[in-house]
């Protein structure tokens, strides 16, 4: 193997190995190219890259690490992987695409983490601080990998979703304000248990000048809080808790929905009740936007607040597809861990006489499964399951019935023909889509074509 050339290496060629070799295009730094797939998605852009000195794809072996000093290991690769493993051991600076970012923006940066909510909150947070006139851009985790917005655009700020694969890779961030919205399982195929899944979400915290917690959930809680860090919540707050808190405040009810105040440094901002996001969920990430701007001392004007509220939120989360015959059709598609499908299922009222019929499964990720008994038996009339896991579904609760489909349009029709009166059918799988899927998106839409075809 000829390994010269490889001082610096990007390991994946998907979307974050891709924008690497840009970038290191851009500064004219010479790298090779390595991934385990013999045809990596990035392979038809290798033509265009200037500085590329190798490529390794299938086949190879740790000599490769020769000479090697800079080992940039793509979201998708564990860390426990033999070749990052052997590059740790010799002090080859391993990191990611984030850490090469950090290292050298100078302009701030708002990070983002969590295990739901993230995209949802970078996409409204970008939205509000644009609105308020301050140039902000997205990306990370969601829209544009880091390294496309170096060396210069002229954002005056990043606000950027992180995994926590992105913060296994990253040391050097500093951000203004660190999110961390909320912490359930999620990859426990990657990670050796939960407690090493939340420690790697609390690095976003590391040399945050503001963190930003979710005062309901313990597991997001720094381990020091400083009279910098701001928290949010769902639940009434004490009196000592006012100045650092946004909250909601309970309004009327206005038919079956009840309507909140949303509340920032004692101001209501809001009511729940002149949004377009729904779920209590939502409120809570429009809290920690909130917060965001509040610790940047972004004025809430009527510009901003008018982002707010006309704000729709993002395609497959919990977005209302058709609304028929006393039917309402909703993707939840990106529900692809058991928090996110419990968060849709409480914002579904209970005790009313609407039937509500759950599609769920696909890949659990060797997730516990437990916490849905409750939530199923006390919400859910029927559940349709397809995908890897739909079995381990069926076996969660004998008082609601399971029906075992193979397709999404099976389970369309499964549903159709279980409606009986007024009915929610939600797609919220608990489950990652790769079993049967490219991506949560193409399952989404799916999902959507088969509602518009048989409902
Ligand atoms: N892979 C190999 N061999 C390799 C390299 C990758 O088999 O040598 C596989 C990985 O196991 C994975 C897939 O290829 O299944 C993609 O991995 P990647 O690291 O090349 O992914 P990218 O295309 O660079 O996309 C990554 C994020 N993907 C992951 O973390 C898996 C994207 O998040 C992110 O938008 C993108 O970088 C830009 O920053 C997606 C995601 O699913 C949305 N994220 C997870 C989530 O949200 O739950 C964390
Ligand atoms: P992420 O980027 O963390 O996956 P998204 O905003 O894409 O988050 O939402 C993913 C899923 O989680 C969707 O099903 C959505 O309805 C749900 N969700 C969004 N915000 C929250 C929250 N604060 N708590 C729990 N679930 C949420």
């Amino acid at each position: 193997m000829d390994v010269k050339g490889n001082t610096h290496i990007i390991f994946g060629l998907g979307q974050s190995g891709l924008a690497c070799a840009r970038y290191f295009d851009r500064i004219q730094q010479p790298y090779s190219l390595l991934d385990t797939r013999q045809n990596p998605p990035g392979k038809k852009d290798i033509q265009a890259l200037k500085y590329c000195q190798q490529c390794y794809f299938g086949e190879f072996d740790e000599s490769i690490l020769t000479d090697c000093q800079q080992l940039v290991v793509s979201p998708g690769i564990s860390l426990t992987t033999p070749l990052v493993q052997k590059a740790i051991a010799l002090n080859i600076d391993v990191c990611g695409d984030v850490e090469i970012f950090a290292r050298v923006c100078k302009k701030p940066i708002v990070a983002i983490t969590g295990s739901n909510g993230k995209s949802t909150v970078t996409d409204l947070t970008d939205k509000l601080i644009n609105a308020a006139g301050i140039k902000s851009q997205k990306g990370g985790n969601i829209g544009l990998p880091v390294l496309d917005f170096l060396p210069q655009d002229s954002a005056e700020l990043y606000v950027l979703e992180l995994s926590s694969f992105q913060l296994d890779t990253t040391d050097s961030l500093s951000p203004r304000v660190a999110v961390l919205l909320n912490l359930s399982e999620d990859h426990m195929d990657r990670y050796s248990g939960f407690e090493q899944y939340c420690q790697s979400k609390h690095k976003v915290y590391q040399q945050a000048e503001c963190r930003v917690f979710n005062l309901d959930d313990e597991l997001t809680h720094p381990s020091t809080i400083t009279n910098k860090d701001l928290a949010f919540s769902l639940l009434p707050p004490s009196h000592q808790q006012l100045s650092s808190l946004s909250y909601i405040a309970p309004r009327q009810s206005s038919g079956y929905l009840q309507c909140y105040d949303l509340v920032v440094k004692g101001q209501v901002i809001v009511s729940s009740a002149s949004l377009n996001i729904t779920g209590k969920h939502n409120l809570a990430n429009a809290l920690a936007s909130l917060n965001i701007l509040n610790y940047l001392d972004i004025e809430i004007d009527k510009n901003v607040l008018q982002a707010l509220q006309q704000y729709q939120g993002l395609k497959h989360r919990f977005q209302l597809v058709l609304r028929a015959e006393h039917c309402q059709w909703i993707n939840d598609s990106k529900a692809t861990n058991v928090g996110a499908t419990i968060a849709a299922l409480n914002s579904l009222e209970s005790g009313s006489n609407t039937q509500l019929i759950l599609i769920a499964g696909g890949d659990s990720k060797h997730s516990e499964l437990s916490p849905l008994i409750r939530p199923f038996e006390d919400k859910v009339s029927a559940l349709i399951l397809l995908g890897k896991d739909a079995q381990l579904f069926a076996e969660l609760t004998e008082k609601v019935n399971s029906y075992l489909v193979e397709n999404m349009h099976q389970a369309v029709c499964k549903a159709k023909e279980l409606i009986d009166g007024p009915a929610v059918i939600l797609l919220s799988p608990a489950c990652s889509s790769l079993d049967m899927y490219k991506n949560f998106e193409v399952r989404g839409d799916e999902f959507i074509a088969a509602v518009r075809a048989c409902a």
